[in-house]
């Protein structure tokens, strides 16, 4: 074999194998669209409380139900628009549950809403399933000049139910129902193939002549010449037949029946938050990212301001939740392995008591989710620290039709948190015991 046959088979076999393991070692990658804002706006943008799922299995055209809370931080960075509306969906690739109700603060809601930093509103969507699978259901605040923000998500199977998916609602004006899975479907139809018929037409009056023949003699310039007295006449039908079609179809519309309603287009700018509790005080005194151990640290000073004695459950910040292990004797309600954090020194905080607390959260995630990334003008941290009160839950007062999502378990009762404390600061970095200790 000549030494270039011997490249080339070298070559061939080292892309048979790249191209081989390359379907060997391929991890799972799991992801839609979570990690798809800037780890600054994730975490400094909106953060999620009490996320439940009624269901984590249900048949096509069945219904479950997702609640949950969010804050909107005031650590939202002022660099980026202030977010004016908000907008509460599920992110899920593509439309495998269709929304059949959605409220926000107990009021039936179909349009944006005007959101305010700082302030907590309560969420709950009817979701009907369409498609059997396997989805990672998150629930989304969409905010207008940003983007979505992504909550923590359940793993939700749908499998086929005995009828296909139909979604029927009745119109008011007439009384009659109508299904949207199939509503107009004919006419979308019809009116593909009608003006896929003139475009057809059009591509093969002009085709039917040798092209190249003609692109030759246009080339030499032979140009006007080419076109007939008869092209020109059937080039001004066509032109007219389309005209008619496109305002005979649009009178037609809109001479159908129901009555034709536009889009509705409200707003709704009268939707207050719900009160915020706030029995302790808190400041930040450090954040420190640790980038060998992959943890983060804090150092806040919190004094408890109300006359009942209260316990840090957990920090949370996107859609992600860290919870204290020494919490769990009083809300035994962890049905999943959530991440939990070091606190110290732990225990209960005394009416009027102030401690210089540190929290350590040791996770991949930091990385892995790109909460934590070095190539950022800024490193910052934001998230928010739940206290709750100190009297142990009985099983009973838990939900018993909901359950939790898989990155927080199910929250504590909302009457039992006492206080949500923003905390949000800008990152010391350690780069590990390899090197020296160095700060940004
Ligand atoms: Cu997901």
């Amino acid at each position: 074999m000549s030494p270039l046959g011997k490249a080339c088979l070298a070559v061939s076999l080292t892309c048979l194998c790249v191209f081989g393991a390359s379907f060997m070692q391929a991890p799972v990658v799991h992801a839609h669209g979570e990690h798809n804002l800037e780890p600054f706006i994730r975490m400094r943008g909106i953060s999620f409380f009490n996320v439940e799922f009624s269901h984590e299995r249900l048949a096509v055209n069945e219904t479950m139900t997702v609640t949950g809370k969010f804050r909107a931080m005031n650590s939202w960075p002022r660099m980026l628009t202030t977010p004016e509306l908000a907008w509460v969906g599920v992110l899920v690739p593509g439309p495998k549950l269709a929304v059949r109700e959605r409220w926000v603060n107990g009021r039936f809601i179909q349009n944006a809403f005007n959101i305010e930093l700082g302030e907590i509103y309560d969420f709950k969507m009817i979701l009907q399933a369409r498609e059997p699978g396997r989805y990672h259901v998150h629930p989304l605040i969409n905010l207008s000049g940003t983007g979505g923000l992504v909550g923590p998500a359940k793993w939700i199977t749908v499998v086929p139910g005995d009828a296909p998916p139909s979604y029927t609602v009745q119109i008011p004006a007439t009384g009659e129902t109508i299904d949207l899975e199939h509503y107009g479907f004919g006419r979308v139809v019809g009116w593909h193939i009608a003006f896929g018929i003139l475009g057809l037409a059009w591509l093969v009056y002009w085709a039917r002549r040798p092209m190249l023949v003609r692109y030759a003699l246009l080339v030499n310039g032979v140009d006007e010449e080419q076109i007939t007295p008869a092209d020109r006449r059937t080039s001004l039908i066509f032109g007219v037949v389309l005209v008619v079609v496109v305002i005979g179809g649009l009178l037609v519309t809109n001479s159908g029946r129901p009555p034709i309603i536009p889009h509705q287009a409200a707003r709704m700018w009268d939707l207050s938050g719900l009160p915020v509790p706030s029995a302790v005080q808190t400041e930040v005194k450090e954040l420190r990212y640790n980038t060998t151990e992959r943890s983060l640290s804090m150092q806040v000073e919190a004094t408890n301001a109300s006359d009942q004695a209260v316990v840090l459950r957990k920090f949370t910040t996107s859609y992600l939740s860290f919870i204290n292990p020494a919490t769990q004797d009083l809300y035994s309600d962890l049905q999943n392995e959530i991440p939990t954090m070091q606190v110290e020194p732990d225990g209960l905080f005394q009416p009027g008591e102030t401690k210089m607390l540190t929290l350590t959260m040791q996770d991949a995630i930091w990385e892995t989710d790109r909460f934590i990334e070095f190539d950022q003008p800024q490193i910052t941290a934001a998230g928010v620290l739940v206290f709750t009160d100190a009297q142990p839950l009985a099983r009973e007062d838990l939900q018993p039709m909901m359950m939790g999502n898989s990155r927080e378990g199910l929250g504590v009762p909302w009457e039992r948190i006492s206080s949500l404390n923003e905390v949000y600061s800008n990152i010391q970095i350690d780069f590990g015991s390899m090197g020296s200790q160095a700060s940004l």
